[in-house]
C-alpha cells in the first residue's frame, strides 16, 4: 500500500460542479488524463454553484506553450491553453483549487512557467538502492529489472501534478548493469516505462556513462576526439533512437568521484560534452553534463588547493564553448547541498551557456528524512539572490537558471513516498517553485497540509509553523555559520566534528585553539573573487560578509565579534542551544496533534521527530563540548557544556 499524497481524491469530501465539459477533441493521452482527473476528483451536482470546462484555445503567449489560465465568470469555470500540457496543468491546478474551496466567480489567474525545463532526477541503481535515498527502495529498479505498476502511473500522474516534465531514472554514478540501459538488455521495459511518463508530458531521460564505449564493446577508448569514438557514438545514437524515439537526451557526470570522462585524454569538459551533444543532435536529445568536478583525492595539508573553487576553474573560461544542445548542471552552491552555502559563482559566469540549476529534494545533509527541513525557503533564497543582493550593488543579474531547475528526488518505495511524511512537501514543492520562482512557500507549506495530512484551523498552522522554522534550526543545531560537513563520514546523518579533516574531499573547517574557518579570501584561496566584483568584495571582507556565511570565507579567532554583535564562540553555544530547544519544542507541538489526523500519520512522524530530538542534542552537545575543549571559553550564560 501507499499513499496518493494529494491526488488522495477520498480524503477529503469531493468538490461539487455543475458539470464537466470538455471543449477539445482532441484525444491524445494528456487530454485524456485531464478529463479523467476531472471525473475522479469531482462530484457532479446540478445544485452546485458553477460548471468547469477545459478549452483548447491559444492565449495569445505562444512562446510559453505550457502555459493556461483559469477563470471563473457566470457560474463557469473555463480552463484553457493552447496546449495539452497546458490543459492537463490546468485540470489539476483547478482541481486543488476546488478542494481548496478557492475558486469563486471573479477567479482569474494565468500561469506561466519560469522555465522551460522542470526536471527530477533519481539515483536509482538497478539493484533496487537508491543512493542517498531515505524513503525505502527504488520503484523504478529491481534484481536489475526495471519495474512497471500501478505505482509508476500513479507517480507519473503526481509528477504531472506539480508540472514536472522530465525525469531522470537512474543514478549520475553509471556503473554495471546501469550501463547497459542503451543496450537491446533494456529498450523494450524501457519504453514501456517511458510510454508512462510520456502519457503525463514528462520527458524521460537517463543518466550515462561516459566511457560506455569501453564497456559496451566498443573501442577502448573515451578520447572525444578519437574518430572511431566519435563514429561509435554517432551510431550508438541511432541505435537508441530507433528503439527509444521518446527520450528527451542524457544526464552526464564525468571526471568526477571517480567516473570517467574527457580529463582522461588531457581534453576539457566542453570537448566531452560537445561530442556527445554533437551524437545525439540529429536526434533532437540533450547532453545535461554535470558541473561537480573537483579533486576528491586532495591531501588535507595541501591549503591551495580548493573543492570551492574547482567547478568555477574548470568550467567558466568553457563559457560559450557548448553545442546548443548542451545543458550544464550546476548544484546551488559550490561545494555539496550543505544546509548553508554561498551560490554557485557560475551562475555569474556563464551567460552564453545554457545553464540549469541543481537542487537536492533528498535530504542528504539536511537530516534524512528522519530530520524536518522545509527546503522551500532555501531555495527561493537561491532563485531570488539578485534581489537580495541589490543592495550590495552586485550589478550584474544571476544568469539563473536560463535553461532549466532540476532536482535530486526524495522518493523511494515507502507507503508515504519520502520518509517522513512532511518530507513530501519539499517534493511537492519543488515543482511548484520550478514552475514559479515566486510561489510563496507559506501556501504551499498550507496546500501540502491541507491536502495531504487533512489538517485545519490551528493545527495546521502550528505544523505549517514548524515547517517555516525548520530550515534555519536546522542551521542552527548543526555546522556553524557556514563551516559545513561536520557530518558523519559516509553516511552524512549525525555529528562527526573532525570526521572528514584529514580525509581526501576537500572538506575542511581547519578548527585549532585559536580559531576556525577556510581563508577563502586573496590571503587563502582568494574563491571569494571567483564572484562579481563587488559581491566578491563583501565576501572578502571579514566585516561585510554575512555571519552566516564567515566560516565560509574566512578563517577567524572565536572572539570575533560578528555582525550581530556575538563572538563566534558565543554564537556557536547559543545556536546550538537554540537549535536544540527548537526541536524539543517541535516534538512537544507534534504530540499535542494526537488525534488531529490519521493515527498512522501521527505515530510514524511522532518518531521521526524523537529522533530529529535526538540528532540535535548530539550536535549541540557534540558541537558545544568540541569548541569548548579547542579554545577554553565558557559559555557566557553557564549552560551546561560536557567537558
Ligand atoms: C550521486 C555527493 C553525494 C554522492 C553523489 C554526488 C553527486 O558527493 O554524496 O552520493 O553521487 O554528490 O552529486 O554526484
Amino acid at each position: 500500500m501507499y499513499s496518493k499524497l494529494w491526488l488522495d481524491y477520498e480524503r477529503l469530501p469531493k468538490a461539487k460542479v455543475k458539470s464537466i465539459q470538455f471543449d477539445s477533441n482532441e484525444e491524445s493521452s494528456l487530454i485524456l488524463h485531464a478529463k479523467e482527473e476531472l471525473r475522479q476528483a469531482l462530484d457532479i451536482d446540478s445544485e452546485a454553484d458553477f460548471s468547469v470546462s477545459l478549452t483548447q484555445e491559444s492565449n495569445g503567449d505562444t512562446d510559453k506553450s505550457e502555459a493556461f489560465s483559469i477563470e471563473v465568470k457566470d457560474h463557469s469555470a473555463k480552463i484553457q491553453s493552447s496546449s495539452e500540457e497546458g490543459l492537463l496543468y490546468g485540470a489539476y491546478e483547478c482541481i486543488k483549487l476546488l478542494r481548496l474551496g478557492a475558486l469563486a466567480d471573479g477567479f482569474k489567474k494565468n500561469y506561466v512557467p519560469s522555465t522551460p525545463l522542470r526536471m527530477i532526477n533519481h539515483w536509482d541503481n538497478m539493484d533496487g538502492s537508491i543512493e542517498r535515498g531515505y524513503s525505502g527502495k527504488s520503484f523504478f529498479f529491481r534484481d536489475e529489472k526495471i519495474i512497471v505498476d500501478e505505482r509508476t502511473e500513479m507517480y507519473a500522474r503526481f509528477l504531472a501534478s506539480i508540472r514536472i516534465n522530465a525525469l531522470c531514472f537512474n543514478n549520475v554514478n553509471v556503473v554495471g548493469p546501469a550501463t547497459e540501459l542503451i543496450s537491446s538488455r533494456y529498450y523494450e521495459d524501457l519504453n514501456k516505462l517511458f510510454e508512462i511518463f510520456q502519457s503525463y508530458g514528462i520527458k524521460p531521460y537517463l543518466s550515462l556513462n561516459y566511457a560506455s564505449s569501453m564497456e559496451l564493446g566498443g573501442p577502448n577508448t573515451a578520447d572525444p576526439y578519437d574518430p572511431e569514438h566519435i563514429s561509435w557514438w554517432e551510431e550508438k545514437m541511432a541505435e537508441i533512437y530507433q528503439n527509444l524515439p521518446s527520450l528527451g537526451g542524457f544526464v552526464v557526470k564525468a571526471d568526477s568521484e571517480g567516473r570517467p570522462g574527457p580529463f582522461t585524454y588531457g581534453r576539457n569538459q566542453a570537448d566531452g560534452a560537445n561530442m556527445l551533444g554533437r551524437a545525439i543532435a540529429p536526434f533532437g536529445g540533450k547532453i545535461i553534463w554535470r558541473a561537480f568536478v573537483y579533486n576528491c583525492q586532495q591531501d588535507w595539508r595541501d591549503h591551495r588547493t580548493d573543492r570551492a573553487r574547482a567547478a568555477y576553474d574548470y568550467f567558466s573560461p568553457l563559457d560559450g564553448a557548448f553545442e546548443p544542445n548542451v545543458y550544464l548542471q550546476i548544484k546551488n552552491g559550490p561545494i555539496d547541498f550543505q544546509v548553508r552555502e554561498p551560490i554557485s559563482p557560475l551562475f555569474f559566469a556563464m551567460a552564453k551557456t545554457n545553464l540549469i540549476l541543481e537542487c537536492q529534494i533528498a535530504q542528504e545533509y539536511t537530516g534524512q528524512q528522519i530530520d524536518l527541513c522545509y527546503l522551500l525557503p532555501m531555495w527561493k533564497e537561491i532563485l531570488n539572490f539578485p534581489a537580495d543582493m541589490a543592495s550590495h550593488t552586485v550589478g550584474q543579474r544571476v544568469a539563473i537558471p536560463s535553461a532549466g531547475i532540476a532536482a535530486v528526488a526524495n522518493t523511494g518505495d515507502d507507503w508515504n513516498w519520502t520518509g517522513h511524511i512532511l518530507a513530501g512537501a519539499n517534493f511537492y514543492g519543488f515543482g511548484l517553485l520550478a514552475w514559479d520562482f515566486d510561489v510563496d512557500e507559506k501556501q504551499v507549506a498550507e496546500e501540502y497540509l491541507s491536502l495531504v495530512l487533512g489538517l485545519e484551523g490551528p493545527a495546521l498552522a502550528k505544523v505549517k509553523d514548524m515547517m517555516l522554522m525548520s530550515w534555519p534550526t536546522m542551521e542552527k543545531y548543526t555546522a556553524p555559520l557556514g563551516v559545513g560537513f561536520m557530518v558523519t563520514p559516509h553516511y552524512h546523518y549525525g555529528p562527526n566534528i573532525d570526521g572528514y579533516e584529514y580525509d581526501r574531499w576537500g572538506t575542511y573547517h581547519r578548527a585549532d585553539w585559536k580559531g576556525i574557518g577556510i581563508d577563502r579570501t586573496e590571503t587563502g584561496t582568494d574563491y571569494a573573487h571567483t564572484y562579481p566584483e563587488a559581491l566578491g568584495d563583501m565576501y572578502a571582507d571579514p566585516e561585510k560578509c554575512p555571519d552566516n556565511l564567515l566560516l565560509f570565507f574566512h578563517h577567524v579567532p572565536y572572539t570575533h565579534v560578528l555582525q550581530s554583535g556575538k563572538t563566534v564562540i558565543q554564537h556557536i553555544y547559543d545556536s546550538h542551544f537554540e537549535g536544540y530547544a527548537e526541536v524539543l519544542a517541535f516534538l512537544e507541538t507534534w504530540n499535542s496533534l494526537e488525534g488531529q489526523m490519521d493515527d498512522d500519520i501521527f505515530l510514524h512522524t511522532k518518531e521521526r521527530f524523537e529522533r530529529q530530538a535526538a540528532n540535535a542534542r548530539e550536535w549541540c552537545d557534540q558541537i558545544n563540548t568540541y569548541f569548548y575543549r579547542k579554545c577554553g571559553i565558557p559559555d557566557e550564560k553557564g549552560r551546561k557544556i560536557y567537558t
